[in-house]
C-alpha cells in the first residue's frame, strides 16, 4: 500500500493476472445483461467519450435532465445485475468502512476516451470512501485539491491497481487525461475498464 496523499491510498496490483481475468469475465457477463450506454451531459446533451454501465442496487446515470443514481438501466429498464463477490471482497478488505457499497459504476474507455476534471458529489454520504479498480490498458490519472484550478498531480494506473479515496481525498477534483493504448492484453476489444464502488445513499 502506498499513501499518495491525505486520504488517498494506492494498492499496486491488488489483483494479479488470474484475478484480473476472473473479474474481467464477470464484467463481460454483466455487460451482456446491462449493456454499455453512452451518457450525455446535463443541459447540453454533449456525449461523454466514456461509455458506462453499472452493477449493484444503484447505478449512476447522466442525461439531459441531470446526474442521479437509479435502480434500473436507462435503456432496458431492468434492474442492475448484482455486484460480483470479488468486488465486495475488495471493499471489505481495503475500504476501511463498516457498510457495504450500494453502487458500482463501470466505465469503459477506448483508446481515445478521457474524462475531464470533476468531483464525485452525487452521493448522500461523504463519510464513505470510493474504491476504484482499473482493468486493461493503463491510463494517466490526474488529481488535485477540493477546488478547481489548483495544482494537480498525475499518476499512472495499471491493470489490477486499486485506489481508495477517503476523508480529505473524497471530494478532490480528478479525471483521466488519456489511455495508454496497447499497454495490456486483458481486454478484447482493447481499452480500459474502471470500476468505482460507492455508497450512493
Ligand atoms: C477521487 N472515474 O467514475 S477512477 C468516476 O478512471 C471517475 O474511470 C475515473 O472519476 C476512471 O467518477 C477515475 C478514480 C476515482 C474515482 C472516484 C473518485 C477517483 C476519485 C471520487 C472522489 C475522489
Ligand atoms: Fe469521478
Amino acid at each position: 500500500m502506498l499513501t499518495v496523499g491525505p486520504g488517498l491510498r494506492l494498492y499496486k496490483t491488488a489483483l494479479d493476472r488470474a484475478a484480473q481475468e476472473g473479474l474481467r469475465d464477470e464484467i463481460v457477463g454483466i455487460l451482456a445483461v446491462a449493456p454499455l450506454f453512452q451518457p450525455v451531459m446535463p443541459r447540453t446533451g454533449k456525449k461523454f467519450s466514456v461509455r458506462m454501465s453499472n452493477c449493484g442496487p444503484l447505478g449512476w446515470v447522466s442525461d439531459v435532465s441531470g446526474y442521479r443514481y437509479q435502480p434500473e438501466h436507462p435503456q432496458t429498464g431492468a434492474p442492475w445485475p448484482p455486484m460480483p463477490a470479488t468486488l465486495l471482497g475488495l471493499w471489505r478488505e481495503l475500504a476501511d468502512f463498516s457498510l457495504d457499497p450500494d453502487a458500482c459504476l463501470i466505465n469503459y474507455y477506448d483508446a481515445n476516451a478521457k474524462m475531464g476534471a470533476h468531483q464525485d458529489v452525487d452521493e448522500q454520504d461523504f463519510d464513505a470512501p470510493i474504491l476504484s479498480v482499473s482493468l486493461g490498458d493503463s491510463c494517466r490519472f490526474r488529481f488535485g485539491g477540493e477546488t478547481r484550478g489548483g495544482s494537480t498531480q498525475a499518476l499512472a494506473l495499471e491493470s489490477g491497481d486499486v485506489l481508495v479515496f477517503g476523508g480529505p481525498a473524497r471530494k478532490m477534483f480528478h479525471g483521466v487525461d488519456r489511455v495508454l493504448k496497447g499497454t495490456s492484453t486483458l481486454l478484447n476489444p482493447p481499452g480500459r475498464i474502471n470500476l468505482t464502488l460507492r455508497r450512493a445513499r
